[in-house]
């Protein structure tokens, strides 16, 4: 591992550039349950159950529950170093983007700025008639309404056999297509579009670097591919770069 990390870093003392997209595995050791990890979401609910507009037609006080219960899950989790280090990230590239599949809210936590919620956002809620978007803690109304037209609300998420917001995943793309390193780091890469863009940055000649226990079916195509995790790589990789010291140098 301690040759790719190198490699790694050596990528990332040039890059001008960076793109990061990030899964569920960046909060794993926040301890937030993966998706199709062993002990993952998926496996107590099925996606098909819970994660579409067709669950929530056939029974919303489920769905409510189920993301009522993510949102008091994720609010007892913190930040991991891992999203500390691409948070610190942002400020040290002339050009950054933080893309995150994650709906958890974490890299916001970790005071990440620039973030596209490919997926939208656990804590938000829209009108399922105006769309109108609001922040949204679940609280003893099972069917919450909305406050203007009295229509259900619903949680501002995408879900299966769903379009993504087109101004976000165009944003996206062009932050894969034009950085110069991509950073793919838990994900298992599986859902589109989102594992599609590392493959989009590789087209575009830019450094592909995957962070992940395990292998995907896009480890083939990157650069650089580290078997860790990602909240112990990421800070070894930014201290063995050392572009804060030599940055924090020429600021003084
Ligand atoms: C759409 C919100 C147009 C829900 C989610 C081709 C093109 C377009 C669409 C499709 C297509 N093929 C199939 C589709 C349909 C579908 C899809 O992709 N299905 C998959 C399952 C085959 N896509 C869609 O429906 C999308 N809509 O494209 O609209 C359209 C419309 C209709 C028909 C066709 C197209 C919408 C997708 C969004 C779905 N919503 N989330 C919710 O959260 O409640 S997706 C869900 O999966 C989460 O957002 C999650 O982030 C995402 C991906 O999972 P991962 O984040 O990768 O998590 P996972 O557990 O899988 O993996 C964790 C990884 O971390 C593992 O690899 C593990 O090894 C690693 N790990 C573990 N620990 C660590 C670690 N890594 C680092 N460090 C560690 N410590």
């Amino acid at each position: 591992m301690e040759n790719e990390i190198t490699k790694a870093v050596e990528i990332l003392k040039s890059a001008k550039k960076v793109t990061v997209l990030t899964g569920a595995g960046v909060s794993a050791e926040s301890n937030v349950p993966t998706f199709r990890g062993k002990e993952g979401l998926w496996k107590k609910y099925r996606a098909e159950e819970l994660a579409t507009p067709e669950a929530f037609k056939r029974n919303p006080e489920l769905v409510w529950e189920w993301y009522g219960y993510r949102q008091k899950l994720v609010l007892g989790c913190d930040p991991n170093p891992a999203h500390e280090v691409i948070a610190r990230m942002e400020k040290y590239f002339d050009d950054f983007m933080l893309i995150t599949q994650n709906v958890d809210g974490l890299h916001e936590r970790a005071r990440s700025k620039k973030i596209l919620e490919l997926h939208g956002n656990l804590f938000k809620a829209r009108c399922t008639v105006g769309r109108m978007i609001i922040d949204f803690t679940l609280g003893d109304d099972p069917l919450p309404k909305c406050e203007s037209c009295g229509a259900l609300i619903r949680p501002h998420i995408v879900w299966f056999g769903e379009s993504l917001d087109p101004m976000i995943i165009q944003l996206a793309v062009e932050h894969s297509e034009k950085c110069d390193t991509f950073l793919v780091i838990g994900t298992s890469a599986l859902v589109q579009p989102a594992s599609s863009l590392p493959l989009m940055a590789k087209r575009s000649s830019a450094k592909v670097i995957e962070i992940n226990p395990d292998s995907t079916p896009i480890t083939r195509y990157v650069d650089v591919s580290i078997r860790g995790k990602a909240g112990e790589v990421l800070p070894r990789i930014w201290e063995k770069a050392g572009i804060e010291k030599v940055l924090l140098k020429r600021n003084e």
